[in-house]
């Protein structure tokens, strides 16, 4: 039997449902997921062991146009990982785009240059199709995208519901190289799980916090303990300023208490021990410019991973 390994890079505009397609093929959480945009802020593996494949599988930050520093990295790390993949697979929210067609061109205009100019097969996974009622809305969308992408092949799918992820998973696995497994098959992803700890944090603050304060909010492990039965995870979250703090702490600390409480019940799961999290919010003053504050969390654009 022929055995296959290879990269495959998931691309797309924020909120597109990336990190819910990666959680989805692999049937676990490595990723975290929320409802806001730019939720995924480094690159995340998984890996997905078959009988006749192991795909390794870079889930992205959303290509944007944003300024600033963290989102001039978040976007590196993007473009990084297309760079290693053997196969690129961008993904859209179909539904948004049968509401909004005019939003395709402003969204999909950072991405047409790359997918234009690669070498790599393109695959194009019209997302969310679950919510969209009456499928003919879907025939407009393929007709965008196989007039400016004509290199790319169109696939309905629902990352949510897991509708058509099989058949791009069979479409993908046949562009990569014949080559053995890399990684144990238990081995779910590279990511080191004090990192995929911070995630699951920063994870309940973009679900728990209002507005644009998830976005100036950072979380770092800053102590862990284990013993067979009990991890001992001290964690801090930055904010970039003050006033943020008694926001996020909530009234009465009503906020943090759940955060606490929901990040512990993940942690609990993810780890198989009991779980003891101490959270701490701590002011680290305009940190989305500061490179090596971002560097010191992981941020550097994908460049160090
Ligand atoms: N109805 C529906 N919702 C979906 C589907 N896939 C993802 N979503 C929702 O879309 C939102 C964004 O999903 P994410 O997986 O975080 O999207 P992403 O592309 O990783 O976003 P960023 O990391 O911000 O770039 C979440 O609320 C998901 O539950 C789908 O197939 N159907
Ligand atoms: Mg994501």
């Amino acid at each position: 039997m022929t055995h296959r390994f290879g990269t495959v890079v998931l691309l797309g505009p924020p909120n597109a449902g990336k990190s819910t397609l990666l959680n989805k093929v692999l049937g676990q959480k490595v990723a975290i997921v929320s409802s806001k945009p730019q939720t995924t802020r480094n690159q995340i593996t998984g890996i997905l062991t078959e009988d006749d494949a192991q795909i390794m599988f870079l889930d992205t930050p959303g290509v944007h146009r944003l300024r600033g520093k963290m989102n001039r990295y978040l976007l590196q790390a993007a473009w990084n990982a297309a760079e290693s993949a053997d196969v690129m697979v961008v993904l859209v929210d179909a539904y948004l785009y049968t509401q909004k067609p005019h939003l395709l061109d402003k969204e999909l205009q950072p991405l047409l240059k790359k997918v234009a100019t690669t070498d790599l097969p393109v695959y194009i996974a019209l997302n969310k199709t679950d919510v969209i009622k009456d499928k003919k809305n879907i025939l407009p969308l393929i007709q965008y995208f196989t007039k400016t992408w004509p290199n790319a092949e169109i696939l309905p799918i629902s990352a949510a519901k897991g509708e058509g992820v099989d058949r791009l998973l069979e479409s993908v696995k046949q562009h990569l190289p014949e080559c053995p497994a890399m990684f144990p098959e238990d081995q779910l992803s590279t990511v080191p799980l004090r990192f995929m700890a911070a995630e699951i944090v920063r994870e309940k603050l973009f679900v728990g916090l209002r507005n644009e304060l998830p976005y100036t909010t950072a979380v770092e492990i800053e102590d862990w303990e284990e013993t067979e039965k009990m991890t001992t995870i001290s964690a801090a979250i930055y904010v970039a300023r003050d006033n943020h703090k008694a926001m996020v702490i909530g009234k009465g600390g009503q906020n943090l208490k759940k955060i606490g409480h929901d990040a512990r019940l993940d942690l609990k799961q993810l780890l198989g021990t009991k779980v003891h999290l101490e959270l701490w919010v701590r002011t680290r003053r305009g940190w989305t410019e500061d490179v090596p504050f971002l560097q010191s969390i992981g941020l550097t654009g994908g460049m160090d991973m």
